[in-house]
């Protein structure tokens, strides 16, 4: 019997990845960018066990038994145990051993902040450990799982990139600077509802795909300029212009959503009073000193330099008094070498 236990972290994207080229191997339209956050708030456990004495393959997630016969996860594992296969020093004799799942969120599933990028990346990070796969490349494994997983492999701000290759091996992620590139920065979730969201992100994305005119627009014309501009603005620390794309994205993809039809609503009032709020403070300051982003959910993201949180953590205290809304703080990502 063989088990190893896994951590993974939660990246939260500034340019967002929203629809798909091709379903099967989780091909995205556009690049993506995102900031892996720390594991001490939001992060997912996963424990592996291998024994030749099991019966079958099973999965908890969250102290629930769930189907194994799930298309994605039988794609990580079948593809983390052909790479094994490959490898002369990987544990061969146990990958025909059944094995015994159990995940564990440490924060809502589903609910928009980003579960199944911190599951299916710890599943397949899990996966290696387990076999014994040194030094392989996993993100293209893990954005099989889900696309977003492939960007939590790796700490600081992180791209995905689409690839331009129908068989989706150059659609991979990749570091663009680590978390110590911008030590100041810091991230504030602001939980304003944690049930289970109404259109998953797969099919709302699905949707916007066959649908939305203006993600082609998005697609054709925009997200390359901001990966571009973004990706400078990392290099030169210049949170002015981080923050301006960030927003800018962020509603971008919302009208997206909301140019599916039919259309997707994720964000509700809490979420649009909090951009009320973050724009009337930048106003006050004259600067972008504060940027929102939000997912396919109405939990609010902020972006900030360590400076300005308790100022910005008072302005959201008084702004919110009785709404749901509580703050965590940020970052550091997880180190990608395999034991
Ligand atoms: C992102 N989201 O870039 C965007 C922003 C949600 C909004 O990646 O179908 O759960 O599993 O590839 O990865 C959520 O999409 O979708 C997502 P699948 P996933 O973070």
């Amino acid at each position: 019997m063989l088990s190893v236990t896994c951590t993974a972290p939660v990246n939260i994207a500034v340019i967002k990845y929203w629809g798909k080229r091709n379903e099967e191997l989780i091909l995205p339209l556009n690049d993506s960018i995102s900031a892996t956050l720390s594991t001490e708030h939001l992060c997912t456990t996963t424990t592996i066990t291998a024994s030749p004495n099991f019966t079958e393959n099973k999965i908890t997630l969250n102290g629930v038994e769930e189907s194994f016969e799930n298309k994605r996860l039988l794609r990580c594992l079948s593809e983390v145990r052909r790479r094994a296969d490959e490898h002369d020093k990987c544990r061969k004799e146990i990958l025909k051993w059944n094995i015994h799942v159990v995940t564990e969120n440490n924060f809502p599933t589903a609910a928009g902040l980003a579960s199944s990028a911190s599951g299916y990346a710890c599943l397949v990070y899990a996966l290696a450990c387990l076999y014994g796969i040194e030094k392989e490349e996993l993100s293209a494994i893990a954005r099989q799982g889900s696309g977003s997983a492939c960007r939590s492999l790796y700490s600081g701000f992180v791209q995905w990139k689409k690839g331009c290759h129908d068989n989706g091996s150059d659609s991979i992620a990749i570091q663009i600077v680590p978390e110590t590139h911008w030590p100041e920065m810091r991230i504030l979730i602001l939980v304003v509802n944690d049930a289970k969201k109404k259109t998953s992100s797969t099919h709302g994305m699905s949707t916007s795909v066959k649908t939305s005119e203006l993600l082609k627009y998005r697609v054709s014309s925009c997200v390359d300029k901001n990966i571009e501009a973004l990706t400078k603005a990392l290099h030169d620390k210049d949170f002015e212009l981080f923050g301006k794309i960030t927003m800018q994205d962020s509603n971008q993809f919302h009208a997206v959503c909301l140019d599916t039809y039919p259309p997707c609503v994720y964000m509700n009032d809490i979420s649009h009073s909090i951009v009320n709020v973050i724009h009337q403070y930048n106003k006050v300051h004259g600067e972008i000193k504060v940027a929102y982003t939000f997912d396919a959910g109405p939990n609010a993201c902020l972006y900030l330099l360590e400076k300005d949180v308790p100022d910005v953590l008072r302005i959201i205290n008084y702004a919110f008094p009785n709404d749901n809304v509580k703050s965590v703080e940020y970052i550091k990502g997880i180190p990608v070498d395999l034991p």
